[in-house]
């Protein structure tokens, strides 16, 4: 299959996360997308590069004001010397949060330290000279992804990095600034799809993308993910009783220590849901950190079972695959390769 791909998406170097107030490294690395490439082609699939589509791929999704912050905040940062003591090239993290219940009004004129906190919803997701660079890319790569399923391709992959489903219409944090599978999702319906829906493979919960959805009728959203009330990101969301006003988001949560059998189990279920709702194309979000070693998330799945979960996909629907998470860089590319073989072998 096609696997879009693009130089910009190594550009963003999140030199670390700061984790519980400690300056930790970073584990969503620019080695990630390299690893996932060289793997596409290891396995031949085509790579091609995706065109630039400036704005408007993300446009379809995202807040305008949120876009503005995202494309100038780094420039600002480094121009207000707030880079002093920061790693090289400075790193915007936010420090101080406008929750509801504490600002009677957002305003517009805060100062440039303080802007971080309106927009990201932790400290891990820092910005540096390339973030928005390569997060624009991602968006490119979806956006080709899913024109290119649009004209006739089964089955094609974006290699999205960084990351996207926990960011939200005006919000980022997770790793994730622009929700490339929204961005898919989105397209295909400017294609002429009437009804999608995306399956959330990531070992964590959509927020982002259960966010963006939420409240559309033509979206279906289904994601099984470790239980977040077990102790995990995102914490506050993405239990099983959130279900949308038209009931077209659904949870499916795991527990820690869950495997292969269990968690196909769940994709068993998910498939079922969206084959009832009859998507005109899918979106798979294909974060492969449930892997037994990933240090993100205490599932226990194996290669053989990503590859077996891509082939309960492969007759849904067509279906652009987009990258989430997944963090084991020896073995990150082989469980993106086997969930593909699943996904084309199925057929
Ligand atoms: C896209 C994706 O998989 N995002 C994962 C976000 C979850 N991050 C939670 C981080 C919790 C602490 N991790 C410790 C690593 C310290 N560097
Ligand atoms: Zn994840």
């Amino acid at each position: 299959m096609f696997a879009v791909w693009s130089d910009d998406c190594e550009r963003h170097e999140p030199a670390g996360e700061v984790w519980l107030g400690v300056w930790t490294p970073g584990t969503e690395v620019a080695q990630r997308a390299v690893e996932v490439r060289d793997a596409m082609a290891a396995h031949g699939h085509k790579l091609v590069t995706a065109p630039d589509r400036g704005l408007a791929p993300m446009l379809a999704i995202h807040d305008e004001r949120f876009v503005a912050y995202l494309s100038t905040i780094w420039h600002r940062w480094i121009e207000a010397g707030l880079d002093r003591g920061q790693p090289a090239g400075g790193r915007v993290v936010p420090y101080h949060f406008p929750l509801r219940q504490a600002v009677p009004v957002l305003r517009d004129n805060v100062a440039v330290h303080a802007e971080p906190g309106r927009w990201c919803i932790d400290t891990m997701t820092l910005i540096g000279p390339g973030t928005w660079e390569a997060a624009r890319a991602a968006t490119w790569c979806a956006a080709e992804a899913a024109d290119l399923v649009t004209g006739g391709e089964r089955h094609v992959f974006a290699v999205t990095r960084p990351p996207g489903h926990h960011a939200g219409r005006d919000f980022y944090g997770g790793s994730c600034y622009l929700n490339n599978a929204a961005v898919a999702c989105e397209r295909l319906i400017a294609g002429g799809a009437r009804r999608v829906a995306i399956i959330d493979l990531d070992a964590h919960h959509p927020n982002g993308t259960q966010a963006i959805f939420w409240d559309r009728a033509d979206v279906l959203v289904a994601s099984t993910h470790i239980d977040p009330g077990a102790g995990w990101f995102p914490h506050w969301v993405g239990h099983a009783d959130e279900h949308g006003p038209h009931a077209t988001n659904l949870n499916v949560v795991l527990a820690p220590g869950t495997a292969d059998g269990e968690w196909l189990a769940a994709v068993d279920f998910l498939v079922a849901a969206v084959r009832r709702f009859g998507p005109d194309a899918l979106v798979l979000s294909l974060g492969v950190d449930a892997a037994a070693d990933d240090p993100e998330s205490p599932l226990q799945v194996t290669a053989a079972g990503y590859q077996e979960a891509g082939a309960k996909l492969s007759r849904v629907a067509p279906t652009v695959v987009v990258l989430e998470g997944g963090y084991v860089l020896p073995t990150l590319g082989s469980f993106v390769a086997a969930t593909l073989v699943g996904l084309e072998g199925g057929e």
